[in-house]
């Protein structure tokens, strides 16, 4: 490959009229953007151990009224995009909440799509457009873009959850903003979205109509999900034992931006995950075990804990239990890599 011109090699004087009129010269930079066969990625390989996070949040708790904070969240950084830009990859945000028992997170609404999953605690539910959707341990509750949510919490000691947010990307499209709302009515005792989507394959059918391309089923249970993996284990002996979330109606990814997954580990198993464009992003929810991304270190995680790794790796996965399995829920990017070609 051609090495091309540097900055440096242009005389001070054309260089200084160049920025006075914000022009760029791109050969200097061309192998930067354009990397030759793998792009750079600066998304890191890390575990934010949630052992050593939980005190900190709680500290949050004592130091920071909810009154002051809104959303009273500990953001879960990648140092490789910098910390200010909280993004845990490219396009994916990852925080740690915490509300306190009696307290509510306000009623609002905004562009960015997001995702709860329940790490710790009971007793909370977070109302979506009127629906209260109870958050029990590893429970997917969705506030697909627009959407009023607000978070209370009735139950007894404090309750953490992973917010997983489109939010860099919708920022970086100068397309993200919120709107505060009154405190909603409860219109429903309970989430009638999961009634309607709660058995694989049946959808209601009352006055029936598809309104919006967003998913029509606002709580995915935890419960469900390990058994369907646990089940899906019982056929297969070996290969891998992966569920993807999906809109019940079409199939499709929960949103355009962030596809979810979930895996599971046999006892004493190491998987492979075939090398994919997209960074991607697991919670462990149950079992311990290694990350290995290409040839580098292991990193270990243990239930509750949160990673990352960067896409065009191979990403290996061992469970370091022989007697019971592993679960782990996934986040990666590929909805958008797939419709932009680049998957
Ligand atoms: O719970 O609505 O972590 O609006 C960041 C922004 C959570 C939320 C976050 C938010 C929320």
């Amino acid at each position: 490959m051609q090495s091309l011109g540097t900055l440096e090699e242009l005389p001070k004087e054309y260089r200084g009229k160049l920025t006075d009129l914000n022009l760029v010269p791109l050969w200097p930079s061309m192998r930067a953007v354009l990397p030759y066969s793998v792009p750079s990625r600066k998304t890191q390989t890390l575990n934010w151990n949630y052992d050593s996070v939980r005190p900190l949040l709680l500290e949050a708790g004592e130091l920071t009224p909810m009154e002051r904070a809104e959303r009273r969240v500990l953001v879960l950084a990648n140092p490789g995009h910098g910390l200010t830009n909280m993004q845990a990859t490219p396009s994916i945000y990852l925080g740690l909440q915490l509300i306190l028992p009696g307290e509510t997170a306000p009623n609002h609404r905004h562009t960015p799509n997001a995702v709860r999953i329940i790490v710790e605690g009971e007793g909370a539910y977070t109302t979506v457009d009127g629906e209260p959707c109870r958050m029990d341990r590893g429970d997917l509750i969705l506030t697909p873009s627009g959407k009023w949510h607000e978070h209370c919490h009735e139950g007894d000691g404090p309750i953490v959850w992973l917010d997983v947010l489109d939010l860099p990307l919708i920022y970086q499209l100068e397309g993200s903003w919120a709107i505060e709302g009154q405190p909603q009515q409860k219109k429903l005792n309970r989430d009638k979205s999961f009634a309607e989507y709660s058995a694989a394959g049946v959808v209601p059918n009352i006055n029936f109509e598809r309104a919006s391309a967003a998913s029509p089923m606002l709580r995915y249970p935890w419960s469900k999900t390990r058994s369907c993996l646990a089940e899906m284990a019982e056929h297969y002996a070996e290969g891998l034992l992966r569920i993807s979330y999906v809109n019940p109606e079409t199939g499709a990814s929960l949103f355009p931006s962030i596809g979810f997954g979930a895996l599971m580990l046999r006892p004493g198993e190491t998987i492979s995950l075939p090398r994919r464009t997209t960074a991607c992003v697991f919670h462990a929810v149950e079992g311990a075990g290694q990350l290995q991304v290409d040839d580098g270190d292991e990193v270990s995680w243990q239930a509750r804990d949160t990673l990352t790794a960067p896409g065009y790796t191979e990403i290996r996965l061992s469970n370091d239990s022989k007697t019971d399995p592993a679960f782990l829920i996934t986040a990666d990017e590929a909805p958008l890599h797939r419709y932009l070609g680049i998957f």
